[in-house]
This record gives structure tokens, sequence and C-alpha cells, in this order.
């Protein structure tokens, strides 16, 4: 199929759910060559359970395809929408103005690019008021995936508590860090 792949979350499969959940958030990139840095935001969002759908979807070599993504994201039931670009980056803004959904901007920088990802970084941050894309360091796309599950958090106590016990794991593995180095 041309559409998106959906990936089912590790606790629909614990469930031991048949069917596919249906995704709540939509990983797109400009390239298949941005893969490698974003699965990152793939992998987040399956250890926390969360349906995603993953695509490559280009704003300059693919407009209309882009165009026909962010119009549909929200009545197909996708609640949050993460994309990924490098370069000239406008995926990330340019979907962000054709759709109410809150979207994740992923700056990537390309193997052997020039300008180390900032030019992307500034194309999808430097947003005109109204058209806000919520971007996270370049190549941070893990970033990207937490960010999904704590919007989707706010609506779902559940999601919300696995996001506070991934903190108390954060802390509890800088703490015993710390406690290593002073000994
Ligand atoms: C951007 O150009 C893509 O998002 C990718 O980061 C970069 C290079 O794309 P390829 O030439 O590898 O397809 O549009």
């Amino acid at each position: 199929s041309a559409g998106p792949v959906a990936a089912e979350g590790a606790a629909a499969a614990a469930e031991g759910a048949g069917e596919a959940r249906r995704p709540l958030v939509g990983i797109i990139m400009g390239s298949d060559s941005d893969l490698a840095t974003m699965k990152a935001a793939a992998q987040v969002l399956e250890e926390f359970g969360v349906p995603l759908e993953l695509t490559v979807v280009s704003a300059h070599r693919t407009p209309e395809r882009m165009m026909d993504y962010a119009r549909s994201a929200a009545s197909r039931g996708l609640r949050v929408i993460i994309a990924g670009a490098g370069g000239a980056a406008h995926l990330p803004g340019m979907v962000a103005a054709m759709t109410a959904l809150p979207v994740v901007g992923v700056p990537v920088k390309p193997s052997g690019a020039h300008l180390d990802g900032l030019d992307a970084l500034l194309s999808i941050v430097q947003m005109p008021r109204g058209v806000p894309v919520a971007t996270v360091a370049i190549g941070n796309a893990a970033n990207a995936g937490l960010l999904a599950v704590r919007i989707l958090g706010a609506a779902d106590p559940e999601l919300r508590a696995r996001m506070e016990a991934y903190q108390e794991g954060m802390r509890e593995s800088v703490l015993g860090k710390a406690e290593r180095l002073e000994q």
C-alpha cells in the first residue's frame, strides 16, 4: 500500500489486542535518508504504547502528498504530527499551516551536510506568528516522541503516569551516577 505504515504500540501488544489500534501520532520525514534520525521518535512511542504511523512526505518533491496528508490527518484520528526534514526544511511548517493538530518539528542533519543541521533548525523554528511548530534540538527525534507523549498525556492520566515513571527512572539513574562519582 502507498499509505503510511501503522505500528502497534507495546501496550496494545501486551494486552494481546488482535487488531492494530488507530495511529494517534503520525511521523513523517522529507526523505527515507531521514529515517536513521527519525526512528528514535517511533521507538519512544512504541515504548510508551502509543500507536503510530510512519512514512515519507516531501514538501518539495511531493507537495500534493504533503497537502493530502496534512488535511486528512485529524479526520483519520491522528492527534499529533512529528515532522522531520533537513536542509530547507519546509515540511513541518507547511504541514502546520494545513492542520490544526500540534506539529513537532525535528531538524535533521543530513549526512555530509555543510551547515550541520543549522539550516534545518532555523527553517523549522522561525515560524511566523500564528503557525507554531514545537521544535526540538537538531537530530533529537527522541524528544519529539517524548513531547508527543506529553501532549497526549495531558488528557490521558494513564499515559501521563507512564511519563512520570519515565521521569522517575531518569532521576534515579542520575542520582545513582552521582553517588558512584562521590564514592
Ligand atoms: C531533505 O533533504 C530531506 O528531509 C533530507 O534531510 C535531505 C536530503 O534528502 P535526500 O537527498 O537524501 O533524499 O528534503
